[in-house]
């Protein structure tokens, strides 16, 4: 069966109302008639309401309103859920604010007929972040050369949040036990697709910064991917 039937964007949002209608005009320009889940975590600026008012004016658009801002990996595991109640074949992971390009959607999803897991990398030849300044380009770099070692994994772009689950690769998870926000949510998501032995494929993309609005990440989001990767690592030597 091809992944193509029923594809579903998962996109997290706090405080997008500048981008998400642009959002989904681009996501629907890309993949047409493609269905959409919003996750917005009560958002001071009003883009849960927002996010109604799309989905009855564009239709396919299912909205989850969570009561505070509760990170973005347990959005995207809420939503996982919510794909793998339904019938959906597979999932993307989206953020609001044109990071994540929506042209490489069709892409990425051609990909997903041969891998389980597709991730739009920055790491790999042809990706690139043009509009980060060097202190950014080591953090983001060095981060992603210690996790891929320190826990053996074949990927270059093990924090990028741009990707492609099929639903076997979700149905494989163990998503009771993900409580991680930022990163280190991203990087314990390609673990647990390695372990099970999920195939892996990057598409190089370039990433630039958002358009419009705040960034919500901070070091308290760095310093758990960083705590994250020594405890995976220890429970690693802990049981082998
Ligand atoms: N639901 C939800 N979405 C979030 C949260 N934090 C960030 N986001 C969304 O996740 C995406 C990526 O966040 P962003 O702040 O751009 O992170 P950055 O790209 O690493 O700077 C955007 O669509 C945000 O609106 C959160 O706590 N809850
Ligand atoms: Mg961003």
């Amino acid at each position: 069966m091809s992944v193509a039937r029923r594809p579903l964007v998962v996109v997290p949002t706090y405080n997008e109302t500048e981008n998400l209608e642009a959002i989904v005009q681009a996501v629907r320009g890309n993949l047409p008639n493609v269905e959409m889940l919003v996750v917005d975590d009560n958002s001071p600026d009003g883009t849960g309401g927002l996010a109604e008012s799309l989905s009855k004016t564009y239709g396919g658009i299912f909205v989850m309103h969570r009561p505070a801002k509760l990170g973005l990996g347990t959005a995207y595991v809420a939503g996982f859920m919510f794909a793998l109640a339904q019938d959906f074949t597979c999932v993307f992971e989206m953020d609001a604010d044109f990071s994540h390009d929506p042209k490489y959607l069709p892409s990425m999803l051609a990909m997903a007929e041969k891998y389980d897991l597709v991730i739009g990398s920055r790491y790999v030849p042809g990706g690139a972040t043009p509009d980060w300044r060097l202190i950014r380009r080591i953090i983001s770099g060095g981060g992603n050369v210690f996790a891929r070692n320190m826990l053996g994994l074949p990927v270059r772009d093990c924090t990028a949040g741009f990707k492609c689950y099929r639903r076997s690769a979700l149905a494989a998870f163990d998503l009771d036990r993900i409580n991680l926000q930022g990163y280190a949510f991203q990087i314990e998501t390609v673990y647990q697709a390695y372990k099970a032995g999920c195939r892996i494929g990057e598409l190089p993309i370039v990433f630039p910064d958002r358009r419009l609005g705040h960034s919500k990440m901070s070091q308290q989001i760095v310093a758990e991917a960083f705590t994250y990767v020594l405890r995976r690592k220890l429970g690693e030597l802990r049981h082998s």
